[in-house]
């Protein structure tokens, strides 16, 4: 059996929360059903673990009856309560939950005074202005449902790469465990580090595909099967994801990896590429054309040799976007990409001090364990009382503690540092939230625009230019503050911002949290084209978080990014210099 993510659990839990809220049950009930969601997904142990030593009920809030529900649904997949609820209303009205900013109690409303019963008649009543009648709506709610119908429907086609890649790797270690597979791997727009994938491809080369495919379509991920041939087989997810498996014949591999790779404008730029030069390409390899038709076969085997026959050197994935790579790749100008390694430090990351979860020293450990030479501890400014933004006296507190890691760490001679930097909003006259009485405190600061947002692009701009142009902040925090599948940018001229950051010597940060990606790939090498600095740091509040600096570099890859544009690839003193000069 597949195993059954925490996340997993706190979702289903999830939807028994809304439709209890739907049903209009008591308070009292959808409240420990909260509560539970909030356990589940933030506890530290796997509770199919817990569930198959009979611990359950050990988990805080879980009573026998959350521990049955959980149990059931680990052992079957489903939970009869859950569906009982279900069938309590039209599917479509079910489905309605799933649209994002629209609770139980707006659905529970047009269902019951307007009789709509799908998404699509709520869209309708929405266009046609039937909605702004009902209590709690207007023209402007009408807006915002029309809005978030769509981000709905997008979400629904597109996952977050980090929900597919530990998906691929399991699958990925599956095929390279049957015995008849001689090579695998991933292609498609998961290999070239799409922020978002449609699809996931998986390829995988064997003499005798059709045991591959038997094989492939007992794979646990599957919950079922879309379509199953000899050297295909499709399937979905659990989440409604599809998958394809591809077998090909070994002479086939990189010809197969770079059909499948795409993107399929890359393809189409390199099929018309060899047409020139008298050869013709698809998934089996490149071969000369004789009479407009296939013939010798001239590679296969190899991706670099797939490449080289059309006069080119390999071509990493995250470039293959048709956006100028080819000539590149002519004229031996490739950029040398920026790699995970290239990292040695994360600037961005919150304490207990706001609203982390871990003390200074836990992150200090975390971060050394994955090789950095230094972290910067960033927790949040005074204003911003959402997340628990630090007052004076637990800025200086901040101070003392990040002092005390460092000596006991005997900074530098095991070489690593944590400095003290500060996320400081961006308030809407354009200062920062950084208290006088402490600002020489901060080894750095980092400037965001988190609050007081409004739809006037000229006011938005003014204000982050103002900071830029302060001299009091080295860089700016996720630029454009979008929410992948869910929030799109705020309204910022962001050529004015970046023209401003270059001038100044102002990094921008890509922040590698896998549903920010911000700057996003396309952003990353306009930034570049313009001069300006950046730097890709994780945003950490739990020291689980860290890892997702991965997900920055690929966005930094896909933007063209070399090491030497992003100033976290300096080491501490070089770091320290360039802070230290906008402070004197
Ligand atoms: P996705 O799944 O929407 O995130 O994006 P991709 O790029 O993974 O697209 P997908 O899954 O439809 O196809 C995988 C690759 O296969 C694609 O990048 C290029 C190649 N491919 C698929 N269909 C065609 C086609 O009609 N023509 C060409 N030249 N290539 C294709
Ligand atoms: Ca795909
Ligand atoms: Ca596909
Ligand atoms: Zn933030």
């Amino acid at each position: 059996m597949r195993r059954v993510t925490n996340g997993e659990i706190a979702e289903m839990l999830e939807q028994i929360v809304g439709l209890l809220e739907l049903a209009g049950e008591d308070t009292f009930r959808i409240r420990s059903y909260q509560r539970a969601v909030d356990t589940v997904a933030a506890y530290p142990e796997e509770l199919a673990n817990l569930h198959a030593q009979g611990k359950l009920t050990s988990v805080p809030g879980i009573g026998k009856s959350l521990a049955e529900k959980i149990g059931e649904y680990l052992d079957d997949g489903k939970v009869t309560y859950l569906d009982e609820l279900r069938a309590r209303f039209p599917e479509g009205v079910v489905e309605m939950l799933n649209i994002p900013g629209f609770g139980p109690r707006s659905a529970d409303r047009v269902y019951q005074e307007l009789g709509i019963t799908s998404v699509d008649q709520l869209e309708a009543a929405a266009k046609e202005g039937r909605l702004r009648d009902l209590k709690g709506f207007g023209p402007k709610a009408e807006e915002k449902v029309l809005h978030n119908i769509a981000q709905y429907r997008l979400a629904g086609e597109r996952a977050l790469l980090s929900e597919i890649l530990p998906v691929a790797d399991a699958m990925i270690a599956k095929l390279e465990a049957t015995p008849q597979v001689l090579r695998c791997a991933m292609a498609g727009s998961a290999r070239r580090h799409r922020e978002t994938v449609g699809d996931l491809d998986l390829l995988a080369t064997s003499e005798e595909p059709a045991k591959v495919s038997a094989a492939a379509k007992q794979f646990d991920e599957f919950v079922d099967i879309i379509g199953a041939g000899d050297t295909k087989v499709s399937g979905h997810l659990a989440g409604g994801r599809q998958v394809d498996v591809r077998v090909v014949p070994p002479d086939s591999y990189g010809a197969a990896m770079v059909y499948f790779t795409g993107s399929q404008q890359h393809n189409i730029a390199l099929r018309s590429r060899a047409l020139k030069l008298g050869l013709t390409i698809n998934e089996y390899g490149v071969f000369r054309l004789e009479n407009g038709e296939a013939g010798e076969k001239v590679a296969g085997t190899e991706e670099e040799d797939i490449y080289k026959a059309v006069g080119l050197p390999w071509i990493p994935p995250e470039l293959r976007e048709a956006q100028g790579e080819i000539e590149a790749a002519e004229k031996g100008m490739l950029p040398d990409l920026i790699e995970l390694t290239d990292i040695h430090g994360d600037l961005q990351m919150h304490t207990r001090s706001s609203d982390g979860h871990q003390s200074v020293a836990q992150m200090a450990d975390a971060a050394r364990e994955l090789g950095y030479s230094f972290i910067g501890v960033t927790d949040h400014s005074p204003s911003l009382a959402v997340a628990h933004g630090m007052s004076v006296d637990e800025i200086k507190q901040q101070h003392d503690e990040i002092a005390e890691v460092n000596t006991a760490l005997e900074s530098g001679k095991h070489g690593f540092s944590v400095l003290h930097g500060i996320e400081a909003d961006i308030l809407t006259d354009g200062s920062l939230d950084v208290p006088d009485e402490v600002y020489d405190l901060f080894d750095y600061v980092i400037g965001s625009l988190h609050q007081g947002f409004t739809s006037d692009v000229k006011r938005m701009t003014t204000r982050a230019v103002t900071a830029i142009k302060s001299g009091r902040m080295d860089f700016m925090a996720h630029p454009t503050g979008r929410i992948l599948l869910q929030r799109e940018a705020y309204g910022l001229d962001l050529d004015a911002v970046l023209e401003a950051a270059a001038a100044n010597d102002v990094a921008m940060e890509i922040n590698a949290f896998p549903n920010r990606l911000d700057l996003s790939d396309v952003n990353c090498r306009h930034a570049r084209d313009l001069g300006c600095l950046l730097t890709i740091n994780t945003d950490s509040h739990d020291v689980a978080h860290l890892t997702n600096m991965q997900y920055g570099v690929f966005s930094a890859r896909r933007g063209w990014i070399e090491a030497r544009n992003v100033i976290n690839t300096w080491d501490v003193e070089q770091l320290r210099k360039w802070f230290g000069k906008r402070r004197r």
